[in-house]
């Protein structure tokens, strides 16, 4: 029986449903965990709110653009200064958060008056930001401020301006997967086709779901500029908000994450007719797949051999070294959903690294099926899991690493198993050859640290001692 009820969750045996055990000769498409559905209460769940899924994931990446939360101030701490996407003009979208900061009379009187004092106060202090994005929250979506028609009347009075806004607040969805469509759907229906493009290659195309994590952008980037390949937008990674107004203007939607943006490019194609193309950024194989794609599409097929032949005569030798050392790893991947599909097969083929749990906070159906089909028999697929399941899921399978958030990888410390930041990385990028080879050093890293034997050493009683004579 592929379907698994866990020890903790006796008292919650819905959650059965929602955790998969990959056994041979089942037949996956009758055994789906279920996903994209309400938390059940009683569990302590570890998913984002919708207006997370908004602003931290896409829209606050954006290089040039002032992201104006409407809400108390809590609602912009945790989008502030905990993501790493840096960017080329001096990380801007990293050191700055502009709040509402909507107190109780706000609440009962009305936000929009102080809304609109807010925008004109981030106007005449970054003069040369011309750029807006404001997001409702739960207390001003529940009191109905109107954060559009602000937005209209900011823009009449300085019509240098540009304001897009986003209705999505914490409750809007189950997870933060709801804010990613909000945001996807709005701005195809707001502002794509508002720009012409300056053409300046043959070959043009978008790339989308790749939102700069610890620079891998800026790696693949590399990649398209050896190409001639011109990017004229990047939804949203090191990406400016007026070069998003421009997407109807390429020849070619690559897709990275499709479940985060896969509906801006499926709108592309539907309302502009522009091909989609998804790919792996992870992993030599899934790279060199994706060039390949990319350069047949374009019938620059010479010149997508030479560029990968290139890169792997780079760092091939380095990435070989850590796999003959990182051979029969076991690892656990616990991040939001799509990492799970991207990497299960990568680490397996590129570093010979077992993943035997994989969980994910947000996945839908398509991509537990991608990853079920994926990742071996015999690993854990668990949705939106908690706490309490992850150290009975360790007990069962005990992995040697785990790729998760701090959160959780804070607390996997403590039973001295190794994290490494699966969301911002150590020590990014991860993407591309050479990011491949980082993420293989993070999690030699991480395997081998010494520090982990001393951090496991019981220094009660006896152990303890000769430290103490040495000392004295
Ligand atoms: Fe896409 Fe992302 Fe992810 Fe995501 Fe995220 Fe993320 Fe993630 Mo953290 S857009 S779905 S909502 S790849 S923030 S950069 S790492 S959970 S698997």
């Amino acid at each position: 029986m592929p379907m698994v009820l866990l020890e903790c969750d006796k008292d919650i045996p819905e959650r059965e449903k929602h955790i998969y055990l990959k056994v041979d000769g089942e037949d996956t498409r009758d055994f789906l965990p279920i996903s994209n559905a309400p938390t059940i209460p009683g569990t302590l769940s570890e998913r984002g709110c919708s207006f997370c899924g908004a602003k931290l994931v896409i829209g606050g990446v954006l290089k040039d653009t002032i992201q104006m939360i409407h809400g108390p101030i809590g609602c912009a701490y945790d989008t502030w200064h905990t993501k790493r996407y840096p960017t080329d003009n001096g990380h801007f979208n990293m050191k700055y958060v502009w709040s509402t900061d909507m107190k109780e009379s706000h609440i009962v009187f009305g936000g929009e008056k102080r809304l609109e004092k807010s925008c004109h106060e981030a106007f005449d202090e970054m003069p040369d930001v011309k750029r807006m994005i404001i997001y409702t929250t739960c207390p001003t979506a529940l009191i109905g401020d109107d954060i559009k028609a602000v937005a209209k009347k900011v823009m009449q009075d300085r019509p240098d301006v540009d304001i897009f806004t986003v209705e999505c607040p914490g409750f809007a969805g189950v997870s933060q997967s709801k804010g990613h469509h909000v945001l996807n759907i709005g701005w195809i229906n707001e502002k794509v086709g508002q720009l012409d493009a300056e053409i300046t290659s043959k070959y043009t195309m978008n790339f989308i779901g790749d939102f700069n994590i610890g620079g891998d952008t800026q790696l693949l980037q590399k990649y398209w500029d050896k190409l001639g390949i011109q990017v004229i937008a990047h939804f949203t990674g090191n990406g400016t908000y007026d070069d998003l107004r421009r997407m109807h203007k390429a020849q070619l939607n690559v897709v990275n994450c499709a479940r985060s943006s896969g509906y801006i490019a499926n709108e592309l194609k539907k309302q502009y007719g522009i091909p989609r193309l998804d790919i792996d950024s992870w992993g030599f194989s899934y790279m060199a797949e994706g060039i390949r794609k990319i350069c047949a599409f374009f019938g620059i097929e010479e010149k997508g051999e030479a560029l990968i032949a290139e890169e792997e005569a780079k760092w091939k030798p380095q990435l070989d070294w850590y796999k003959e050392r990182l051979q029969g790893t076991k690892m656990a991947i616990w991040t939001g959903g799509p990492r799970l599909w991207h990497w299960t097969k990568s680490v397996e083929d590129d570093l010979g690294v077992q993943v035997v749990a994989m969980a994910s906070k947000f996945g839908h159906q398509e991509d537990f099926e991608k990853v079920i089909a994926r990742g071996q028999t015999g690993t854990y697929y668990i949705d939106d899991g908690n706490e309490l399941e992850f150290f009975e899921i360790i007990d069962l399978v005990r992995p040697d690493v785990i790729f998760t958030g701090p959160r959780v990888g804070e607390l996997v410390k403590k039973l001295h198993i190794p994290y490494v930041n699966g969301h911002g990385y150590h020590n990014g990028p991860y993407m591309g050859f050479e990011g491949f080879v980082n993420l293989a050093r993070d999690m030699y890293n991480a395997v081998h640290n010494p520090l982990l034997k001393l951090a496991a050493t019981d220094i009660r009683g006896d152990a303890a001692a000769p430290v103490k004579e040495a000392a004295e």
